[in-house]
């Protein structure tokens, strides 16, 4: 008898993020997760119901957690794991799983999209890893196993049958990224903010996606697979204007890693922010070479809206900025932070720090070096050994820990050969204070905005912070004395930073 395959029942689908904390980002602001907001987009065009569950942001617990899956009865449970978050990701799907074993589970982004096969292979509870952009892929899988399709036509998948793991080819990248529909109505609104603009509404957003460089410690070159593709300038301004009206946010974190790597375009969506004035501030990570090349237009930057700008240094010597294959040069960074200073934007920068040869002697230097450079904000991170990174070969023989939860460029993961990882965590900590102690000092230096800006971030670090421990320690030795209104926000001991304030715990 033949036998006939019925469509299966597949409507609902809940994309989860995994309830993962460092402490870092969380003490600056609540953040949306855009890729979320751009699948979500994809599946409703193909007629699925989305749940957006930000449970990261919520500061949901497993129970929490359950109670929202039981709710909302997806057919499908989606998930987002980056290194570090994909511990977590992993016990969501399985919880998912525990729920309604019918239920599909799936999991995407940066970490799942090269370590695919250690992610099938030993996860019976997950059924399908989507590598790579989501758009196309998540909706077509789901649309396959509606139609009971071959799945071997799914691009961008990988998945288990028996003890064979199929693992399809990536589609190209979408070029027509105007042509996206990003579900802007799903977030819900009143929970994302950034700290140090209190009652901020904020969104992630993104002009542009891909990376061209060349960085050895990072993902995203890989993820991108070194290319770069942009919207148009309209089409990105018109949707800061769309989130201004619709959904009241006065801030905009740029999600691209080179925004301005057109200098042209760059120019033509900072002239109609100027013209157009949506209502939103930019907050943005650009690179030195970038900022260097624009120095004719940084006035354009500042009066764009743009507030904030990071650029990542990432080392204090030129043969570190060689083995990161960074391809700046040390002098260009103090020239980019200068620029940014001197268009009275918050400049920030990071240094990676923790390698091998690193010793508390070079971890100095580094804090003399970020002194010099004069950011308003640096922070020193641990190296993060990424699995599927160029250095990852160098790094791998001192790697102390293979727990991915601690991935997370706080925690040290990389053992030096001269330092211990408690004194590794320790001159991170001290290196913080120091530059930051020594930013307390200059506070009065600064523009009036900048000041009462860095009042907040001050009162951020002090109180709720991963650095708040060390900082109050710092605060009741006594050591590297504080000036009185920084003193009066410690005696305070809590801060008025945003709507929708979770501590760290
Ligand atoms: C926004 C952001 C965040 C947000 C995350 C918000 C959220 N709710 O998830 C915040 C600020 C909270 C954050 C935190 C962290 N982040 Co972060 N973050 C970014 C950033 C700047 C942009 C990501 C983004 O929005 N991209 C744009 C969207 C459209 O792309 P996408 O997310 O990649 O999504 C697409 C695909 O990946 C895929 N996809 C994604 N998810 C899924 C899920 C499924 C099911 C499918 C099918 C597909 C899919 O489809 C999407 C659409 O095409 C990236 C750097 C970058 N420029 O990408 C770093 C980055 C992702 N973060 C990173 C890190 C390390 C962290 C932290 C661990 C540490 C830190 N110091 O910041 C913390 C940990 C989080 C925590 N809670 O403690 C690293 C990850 C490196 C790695 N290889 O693991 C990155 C790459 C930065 C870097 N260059 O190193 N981050």
């Amino acid at each position: 008898m033949q036998r006939i395959s019925f469509p299966m029942k597949i409507k609902r689908v809940a994309l989860i993020t995994p309830p993962y904390h460092s402490g870092v980002v969380e003490s600056a602001g609540t953040w949306l997760n855009l890729g979320f907001v751009y699948l979500a987009g994809a599946l409703r065009q193909a007629g699925f119901e989305v749940d957006y569950y930000d449970a990261m942001s919520c500061w949901h617990d497993w129970p929490e957690i359950q109670k929202r899956i039981e709710d909302f009865r997806p057919d499908c449970v989606a998930t987002a794991a980056f290194t570090a978050s994909v511990v977590d990701a992993l016990a969501l799907l399985r919880l998912a799983k525990e729920i309604n074993p019918q239920v599909i589970t799936v999991i995407g982004n940066v970490h799942a999209t090269f370590c695919y096969e250690d992610l099938v292979s030993k996860n019976t509870f997950l059924d399908y890893v989507i590598r790579g952009e989501g758009e196309g892929a998540l909706p077509a899988l789901l649309t396959c196993l509606k139609e009971r399709g071959s799945l071997a036509k799914v691009p961008n998948l990988v998945y288990r049958e028996g003890k064979i793991i199929h693992v399809n080819r990536q589609a190209p990248m979408l070029t027509e990224l105007d042509r996206a529909v990003p579900a802007w109505d799903l977030p819900d609104w009143s929970m994302y903010s950034y700290f140090p603009k209190p009652q901020s509404t904020l969104a992630i957003v993104s002009s542009s996606r891909g990376c061209t460089q060349n960085c050895s410690f990072c993902s995203q070159k890989l993820f991108w697979q070194q290319t770069w593709r942009a919207r148009s300038p309209e089409n990105f301004v018109a949707e800061l204007e769309l989130l201004h009206r619709q959904h009241g946010v006065t801030v905009a974190m740029l999600a691209d890693e080179t925004p301005t790597l057109d200098r042209q375009r760059w120019l033509k969506i900072l002239d109609l922010l100027i013209e157009r004035q949506p209502g939103v501030k930019l907050l943005m990570e650009t690179r030195v070479d970038d900022i260097l090349r624009d120095h004719d237009i940084m006035e354009k930057y500042r009066l764009a809206g743009i507030e904030h700008i990071y650029v990542g240094v990432e080392a204090g010597t030129q043969a570190m900025l060689d083995i990161f294959h960074k391809g700046t040069k040390v002098e260009s960074s103090k020239a980019a932070i200068d620029l940014i200073n001197q268009a009275d934007i918050v400049s920030e920068t990071s240094f990676v720090l923790g390698m091998p040869d690193e010793t508390p002697e070079s971890i100095k230097n580094t804090v003399d070096l970020a002194l010099h450079y004069n950011p308003d904000m640096a922070f020193f991170l641990a190296i993060a050994p990424w699995p599927y990174a160029d250095l990852y070969p160098t790094l791998e023989p001192h790697i102390a820990t293979d727990d991915y939860r601690r991935y997370n460029l706080v925690d040290p993961v990389v053992k030096p050969i001269a330092m211990t990882l408690s004194e590794v965590s320790e001159a991170l900590g001290g290196a913080a204070q120091r530059f930051f102690m020594h930013k307390f000092h200059k506070l009065k230096t600064l523009s009036p905005w900048k000041q009462e800006f860095m009042t907040k971030v001050f009162s951020i670090l002090v109180n709720n912070s991963y650095l708040a421990g060390q900082m109050m320690a710092m605060a009741q030795s006594g050591k590297g004395s504080m000036p009185p209104e920084i003193l009066e926000i410690v005696r305070q001991g809590k801060t008025d930073v945003g709507k929708n304030f979770a501590p760290i715990p």
